[in-house]
């Protein structure tokens, strides 16, 4: 199979849909060459000194691992300098970041989830970079964390790079899915798999089991019914995984199907869930959606929610579209 690089999938891409100018195509190869750089620090996990928690908490309150601080700091670095980006947003940082003065700024916004499903990094299970890219606001001078506040539909690109026995690269600037295998050998980032689509039915399903005491109505039925298999109104058995690991659980419905749910439950009071919207589900569900897979927040599309902070949680059921029009059916159903 001739070699695709990333290089010249973007020049090719640009020429066939005119939808990646030039200073897009330089976000992208710094953000892939970012994620390189950050694989290489997960691959050597011990042996790089660089397992183990920073004895620091993130504006989210969970603690720190050196590896989260790292791989922010890494795609910090390699995006300052290029003159693309206006600011940029991290799971790790409070508040924005602009580009520092002595650097053009230039027309995009990049948000990152920089190392998620941090907690499977010391037990060594897949984790990977979440990334999305929005327009700066026409006429903006200052960048603000309202500039951010963009409805997912916005995204000019969304991606992820995940850490696993390969290190993959899968984005889409708005004309499908494609992914890119790291050949380490190289240091290139080799086309591997063009257009990629979700089956838009599936027997596997993914959501945190534990839970299931504190979940609303809708999702105990959705869940019930699969469980109960070929004897229930689905009439089809169910397999279920939970990787803990958003990427990967998210990569493995790209290839084979299924649904990823971490619904709201009556624990929190705002009834949000985990998850984030902006460097979470906004880029997973463009994602979903170009592999002709839904996603919802179990009442409205996940890429029409008008954001209201850089950090807000929102629910999320995603992958192959018949199942998430299903659940979403039944939040509907129990709205009543
Ligand atoms: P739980 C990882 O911490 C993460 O943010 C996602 O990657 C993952 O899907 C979810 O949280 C796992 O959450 O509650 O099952 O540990």
């Amino acid at each position: 199979m001739k070699r695709i690089s990333l290089t010249r999938f973007l020049v090719e891409e640009q020429r066939l849909n005119n939808n990646i100018p030039a200073e897009l195509r330089l976000l992208i190869e710094v953000v892939a060459r970012a994620c390189k750089t950050i694989s290489h620090a997960v691959g050597k996990g011990a042996l790089g000194e660089v397992l183990g928690t920073a004895h620091s908490e993130n504006v989210q309150g969970e603690v720190q691992k050196k590896l989260d601080i790292l791989s922010n700091e890494i795609l910090l670095e390699a995006n300052e300098w290029g003159g693309h980006l206006a600011a940029m947003a991290s799971e790790e940082m409070e508040t924005i970041h602009p580009i520092p003065n002595r650097y053009p700024q230039g027309e995009y916004m990049l948000l990152f989830d920089p190392l998620d499903g941090s907690s499977n990094i010391d037990v060594n299970v897949s984790i990977g970079t979440i990334f999305s890219v929005l327009k700066a606001p026409e006429g903006m001078a200052i960048p603000t964390e309202q500039d951010f506040l963009q409805k997912g539909s916005q995204q000019v690109a969304a991606g992820y790079a995940i850490y696993g026995p390969q290190t993959m690269l899968i984005f889409t600037t708005g004309n499908g899915v494609n992914c890119f295998t790291l050949d380490r050998e190289m240091g290139s980032w080799v086309l591997t798999e063009r257009n990629i689509q979700i089956p838009v039915d599936t027997q596997e399903f993914a959501i945190n089991m534990s839970n299931v005491r504190h979940w609303y109505p809708p999702v105990t039925r959705y869940v019930d019914e699969m469980l109960a298999g070929k004897t229930g109104p689905l009439n089809k058995n169910y397999n279920m995984r939970w990787i803990a690991s958003m990427v990967a659980d998210v990569h493995r419905i790209l290839h084979r199907g299924g649904i990823f749910m971490y619904p709201a439950d009556k624990r929190e009071p705002d009834k949000a869930g985990k998850l984030r919207l902006m460097y979470e589900a906004n880029p997973m569900s463009m994602i979903v959606e170009q592999a002709g897979g839904a996603s919802t927040d179990g009442k409205q599309r996940m890429l029409d929610i008008q954001p209201h902070a850089l950090h807000q949680r929102v629910p999320v059921f995603l992958g192959s579209k018949n199942e998430v029009e299903l659940i979403t059916r039944y939040h509907a159903e129990h709205s009543n």
